[in-house]
């Protein structure tokens, strides 16, 4: 075992910089809460909000009543069906959660601009400075949550911390309807204690890899130096060991649209032979696609990246005929342009999947159309890094 590699002159903040106070905000079991808000004779009851049980669709979300049967998103609704057989199946509607999401933006910015949306129902706040000169975040988390609820019917939860890691992952601690607050005294001892898998970022693939290294919360990275959580990792080793120091400076970005949604993973082996690839691209495209209706986003570019053991990189892209967020169509497209690269040939450290040129999913139906076979490749690159 090696010993700490912890370098506090590497730290990403300046040390006289005053703690920043941040919110993440998430609305509590969303899709399913608005549809319990209109129509009251589901309140109490297990709602799931998706595909239907004899379809092939999955479920977006499911009242807390219906996760007591072990019933979550990305579920096949088929599957859904059978952990919970008297649950009432809704399609989602789309324009009454945006309408909401737009009342819950709204209450946001009356505190401060810094917010920075991450999906209809979640979004971080910078409240360091806010509008009502309230000296606390607990406070204006609060005074959120009270607007919110008052405005919307609906409940959320909040995350107070000095970076968006910790009050991310705080915000999930006491749901439904709960706040979490991790005091700039509070961090290192938090982080250190915290699953692998709390870490955003870090999905099932990841967690194994971590285990199998007997890695199992963030204070087990820190008895790894860079070079070593590199090597294992990826750059996102090293991503890794900042946040397990509790180094998260990214600020909070007002505004931004998101212009690509993807994911990537790299492998504790290398990966050889198709079978192999295959897995892991099975693995992604479902991670990818659950994220993007998370989002309730559209893509009308696919892009896939190998890097090789070598160290060199591949990317891929391909346009389709009808933006989709649809995880066969996605797959699809994602083995036509892996396969167009060495990846039969050389082993593969890193695969990754992503959407680019994005549009709102409006809630029409989202194309399962075969993806468009005449433009094979709109770009492709390699590049050495
Ligand atoms: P989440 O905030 O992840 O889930 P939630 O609000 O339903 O439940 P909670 O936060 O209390 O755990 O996602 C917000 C909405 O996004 C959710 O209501 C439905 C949609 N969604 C999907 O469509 N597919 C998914 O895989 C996920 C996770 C969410
Ligand atoms: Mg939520």
């Amino acid at each position: 075992m090696e010993s700490g590699s912890s370098d506090p002159a590497r730290s990403d903040s300046a040390p006289s910089d005053p703690p920043r106070r941040i919110l993440h905000v998430d609305m509590d079991a969303f899709y399913a809460s608005v549809e319990q808000r209109d129509r009251p004779e589901l309140r109490g009851l297990p709602v799931i909000v998706g595909g239907s049980p004899d379809s092939r669709g999955v479920v977006c979300t499911a009242s807390y009543e219906a996760r007591k049967f072990g019933v979550h998103s990305a579920l096949p609704a088929s599957q859904a069906k059978r952990l919970c057989p008297e649950g009432i199946f809704i399609r989602p509607d789309f324009e009454r959660y945006k309408a909401a999401s737009r009342i819950v933006h709204e209450i946001f910015h009356r505190y401060t601009d810094q917010v920075e949306p991450l999906s209809l129902d979640e979004a971080f706040l910078d409240v360091t400075e806010n509008k009502r000169g309230i000296e606390s975040g607990t406070w204006v988390a609060e005074a959120i949550r009270k607007d919110v609820f008052q405005e919307t019917q609906l409940t959320c939860s909040a995350g107070v911390a000095p970076s968006k890691f910790v009050a991310k992952v705080a915000s999930d601690l006491r749901k439904p309807n709960g706040i979490v607050v991790i005091p700039p005294s509070k961090v290192a001892e938090f982080v250190r204690a915290l699953p692998v898998r709390k870490v955003p970022g870090i999905g099932p693939v990841t967690e194994r890899a971590c285990k199998d290294r007997g890695i199992h919360t963030c204070g087990d990275f820190l008895r790894y130096n860079d070079a070593t959580l590199t090597s294992w990792f990826g750059r996102t080793g090293r991503h890794f060991a900042r946040l397990a120091r509790g180094e998260d400076n990214r600020p909070v970005v007002a505004g931004s649209e998101r212009k690509s949604c993807s994911i990537e993973d790299t492998f504790p082996r290398d990966l050889s032979g198709w079978d192999a690839i295959d897995e892991q691209l099975q693995l992604l495209a479902r991670e990818l696609s659950a994220r993007m209706q998370r989002h309730a986003l559209l893509g009308k570019t696919v892009t896939v990246k190998v890097r090789f053991s070598d160290f060199r990189t591949a990317t891929r892209s391909r346009t389709v005929t009808e933006p989709t967020a649809d995880e066969g169509a996605l797959l699809t497209a994602a083995r036509e342009l892996v396969r167009s690269t060495d990846a039969m040939t050389l082993p593969i450290r890193l695969l990754g999947v992503g959407f680019t040129h994005l549009s709102a999913d409006n809630g029409q139906r989202q194309s399962t159309l075969p993806f468009d076979g005449t433009i094979p490749s709109l770009s492709s690159g390699t590049d050495d890094r």
